[in-house]
């Protein structure tokens, strides 16, 4: 095995925290001695041991000596866990093999630093485009301070979320849904208009066997959820936000006593203010959002740059219609050159279905 092979290693490591560890990286770690490995770990849960330490604590001789590899740069700072450097420095490693660099500011090439003034060798960017992609959730987060959001719709080849008469059930098949769902558990938070409330009265849940829910959170301007919708009657089990323009008392009293809590924000277009949602949001260390809304929501969240990734599952049918909806409504752009451009896209077969996905370039 070799420096790739081992750090794959700790990537498949990594891999087991998703979901878990929000809004901390995914991290794993393997060590190394005399062609051996000696101990591994990865980070298991946010507020839980970093994957340094986990590997540390996993070993089965003295790690003195030995290579650790590490997918993500190891943190020098005293934070919910103690620094890394400091226990790779009190083991006695003598080489250090990274992936990602850490852009959190509180570690940010200083934790590299460290090891490197205390005489370790240290290597860095193995596998690191592998590494980087399992943590652009936690990369976006630490640096914007904002939610990574995730834009995801099912639509036919023609284009339409649902039919003339606005029924939905279903456009993908199974396995595309089962995707979906694997989805609601990696992201911390699911964003849906009052629109999709009044339209399809949704749970908007995570039905992954082992999985999470995500939070919810509807965008609802005039506050017209209604009570005895699945999102309020459920609001005591699944954390629940309205979002709303609303500033009336007796009705987010009402919300309250249902379970949900009432986000009062300022109010932009005719709509709550997305921005200053993401703010929000990001302030109660919510790092990533699907957002599954309707057109209007979803324009709105693109055109004003707040959406990172768009998941398109694509069903090989075709509704026609020309009032048939559509994933992304609202004004729209004038020409072909003013389109919201996609870059490193993918495409998975699920089932018979497509999942199309880019990331949206900004400029
Ligand atoms: C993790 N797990 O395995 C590694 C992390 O204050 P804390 O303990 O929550 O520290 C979180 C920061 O530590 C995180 O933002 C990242 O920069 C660094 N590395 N964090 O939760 C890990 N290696
Ligand atoms: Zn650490």
């Amino acid at each position: 095995m070799n420096d790739t092979d081992y750090m794959n290693l700790a990537l498949e490591l990594a891999r087991r925290g998703m979901g878990w560890t929000s809004p901390n990286p995914m991290v794993g770690a393997v060590l190394v001695k005399d062609g051996a490995i000696i101990g591994q770990g990865w980070h298991t849960r946010y507020g839980e041991l970093h994957a340094e330490r986990e590997a540390l604590k996993a070993c089965t001789q003295s790690p003195a000596g030995a290579t650790l590899y590490v997918t993500l740069e190891p943190c020098c700072h005293q934070g919910r866990q103690p620094p890394c450097t400091q226990a790779i420095l009190d083991a006695g490693i003598a080489r250090v093999v990274v992936g990602s660099d850490d852009p959190n500011p509180l570690v940010a090439g200083k934790g590299l630093n460290i090891l490197r003034e205390h005489g370790i060798e240290v290597v860095t960017g193995v596998c690191k485009e592998a590494c980087d992609a399992l943590n652009q959730v936690f990369f976006h987060f630490i640096t914007t301070r904002r939610p990574y959001v995730v834009l995801k719709y099912a639509m036919t080849m023609d284009g339409k979320i649902a039919t003339r008469t606005g029924a939905s059930q279903w456009i993908t098949g199974e396995a595309a849904r089962r995707r979906v769902h694997e989805d609601r558990h990696r992201c911390r938070a699911i964003m849906a208009g009052v629109g999709t409330v009044l339209a399809d009265d949704p749970l908007l849940t995570c039905r992954m066997e082992g999985g999470r829910n995500p939070i919810r959170v509807i965008c609802d301007t005039q506050l017209r959820t209604p009570m005895d919708s699945q999102i309020v009657r459920t609001a005591k089990e699944v954390p629940t936000i309205l979002a709303t323009a609303c500033p009336d008392e007796t009705r987010r009293a009402a919300y309250e006593s249902a379970g949900c809590r009432v986000w009062v924000l300022p109010e932009k277009n005719g709509y709550v203010d997305l921005a200053a949602l993401m703010d929000r949001l990001g302030a109660e260390s919510i790092d990533s959002v699907l957002l599954e809304g309707g057109g209007t929501l979803n324009w709105s969240a693109l055109e004003q740059g707040l959406v990172q990734k768009v998941q398109a599952y694509i069903a090989p049918k075709l509704f026609g219609g020309g009032a048939a909806k559509s994933p992304v409504e609202g004004l729209g752009v004038e020409t072909p050159a003013q389109a919201v451009h996609l870059k490193n896209t993918t495409i998975t077969p699920l089932g018979e279905d497509f999942l199309l996905e880019g990331e949206v370039e900004y400029h």
